[in-house]
């Protein structure tokens, strides 16, 4: 039997042992117990394990060293210990909203952790166009709780230098300084998946204009150089579970300190690709929907930020009537300007969404991947415009009307 004191990657049929010798008591020792690999992301492995009898189960997931995504690509496992360590940081920050970690094993990079399989993933909910009337009050919540206080407003300075320190993060952002932040706009590394019928508005639009390369030049070094706040980092609707009571944000592991506008331009992003797909498939009540939580989420946000600030700020200088207002015109500033980004990479870029891909009629996928680089495009080279809920709302609509 292994003794799991050498790193290795578990297969279905290694799981039971590993899950009865690491976690005992969890499970009965004698217990029946099934396992099933349910990853559906680009990095990890997802073993679930049942026993049918209790209804038990537990969730392990353990890092690769090379990505699923691509076999070429190599990433250091220590981000399990990242995703494990702030899983339980956020659970104190937001509790109920993040799942709870029951270990973590620096040698086999696996972590054990609560099962929300009660739940549906976020992103396959929303393609069936369902809908979720929680989801703004609980994001902002989440989002609220979870970055305001990392920051040096909330936190005594030297333990967020200790944060900042901890989950430096270098391997996972370089994927997203690569992937988000530069390959969408030149293909430098002929990795993006750009749709056939949309090549020369990409070439154009994207390829071809320098000034919103600067824009991005300029957040690309935001995102690398900003320690604002510990940040989920890749917080999309593949990152959330739902129903219809409650909602959990899982799969931190690109977190690292950095501006925390990139989490909720994530948000607003994720919510455009399920308009997207809503509006493709004529879902009219669902897009209302999903227009209706953007504009939610982002005044939700703002005003649980304003409280929240008032009740957490430690900085005295953070103190100074006007501060807290224009720091949160800059994070407004960041969440347009990292919508953009998120938009236009993951329709151009290596790893797209199902929301969009799937849209089977040609004409209409093409038409969601315009409005999603027009609409990036307008929250990249306006970003200080966009003050409200329904200032981002509006620009998916402008979008729309310039896509036909
Ligand atoms: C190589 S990993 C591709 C993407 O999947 C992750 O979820 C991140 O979004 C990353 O950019
Ligand atoms: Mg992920």
């Amino acid at each position: 039997m292994p003794r799991y004191d050498t790193y290795f990657l578990m297969k279905e049929a290694d799981v039971i042992d590993y899950v009865q010798t690491k976690y005992p008591g969890h499970f009965d020792k004698d217990a029946v117990l099934t396992v099933k690999e349910i990853g559906d992301g680009n990095l990890n492995y997802v073993f679930r394990v049942v026993e049918e009898k209790t209804g038990k189960s537990i969730i392990v997931k353990q890092a690769g060293e090379a990505l699923r995504i691509s076999a070429d690509m190599k990433v250091s496992t220590d981000r399990n210990r990242i995703e494990s360590e702030i899983l339980q940081i956020q659970d104190k920050y937001a509790p109920g909203l993040v799942p709870r970690i029951y270990g973590y094993d620096t040698v086999m990079c696996a972590c054990a952790m609560e099962d929300l399989s009660d739940h549906a993933l976020m992103r396959y909910a929303l393609m069936r166009h369902e809908t979720f009337p929680r989801f703004a009050e609980d994001i902002s919540t989440y989002m609220v709780n979870t970055l305001l206080k990392t920051t040096d407003v909330a936190m005594e300075h030297k333990e967020k230098k200790a944060m900042v320190k901890s989950f430096i993060n270098p391997e996972l952002c370089e994927i997203t300084e690569d992937l988000v932040l530069t390959e969408p706009y030149n293909d430098c590394n002929h990795r993006n998946n750009v749709f056939p019928p949309i090549a020369d508005f990409v070439r154009r639009e994207l390829y071809e204009d320098d000034a919103l390369k600067l824009a991005v030049a300029k957040l690309k070094f935001e995102f690398m150089n900003n320690a604002q706040s510990l940040i989920h980092g890749d917080l999309h609707t593949g990152s959330i579970f739902v129903k219809q009571d409650s909602t959990r944000v899982f799969d931190p592991e690109f977190a690292f300190y950095g501006p925390m506008g990139y989490d909720i331009g994530n948000v607003v992003a994720n919510l455009i690709f399920a308009w997207d797909n809503g509006r493709a498939a004529g879902a009219e009540e669902f897009c209302d929907w999903a227009l209706k939580a953007i504009e939610e989420t982002v005044d939700l946000f703002c005003q649980k930020f304003l409280k929240c600030f008032d009740e957490c700020v430690t900085d005295l200088m953070a103190k100074t009537p006007g501060f807290k207002e224009f720091y949160l015109d800059s994070i407004l500033s960041d969440t347009a300007a990292y919508a953009g980004t998120e938009l236009i990479r993951r329709t151009v870029g290596m790893a797209n969404v199902k929301d969009v891909t799937t849209i089977a009629d040609e004409a209409k996928r093409a038409h969601a991947e315009k409005v999603n680089i027009l609409c990036g495009k307008d929250y990249i080279m306006n970003r200080t415009a966009f003050k409200t809920g329904a200032d981002f709302v509006a620009a998916v609509l402008r979008a729309d009307e310039a896509a036909k």
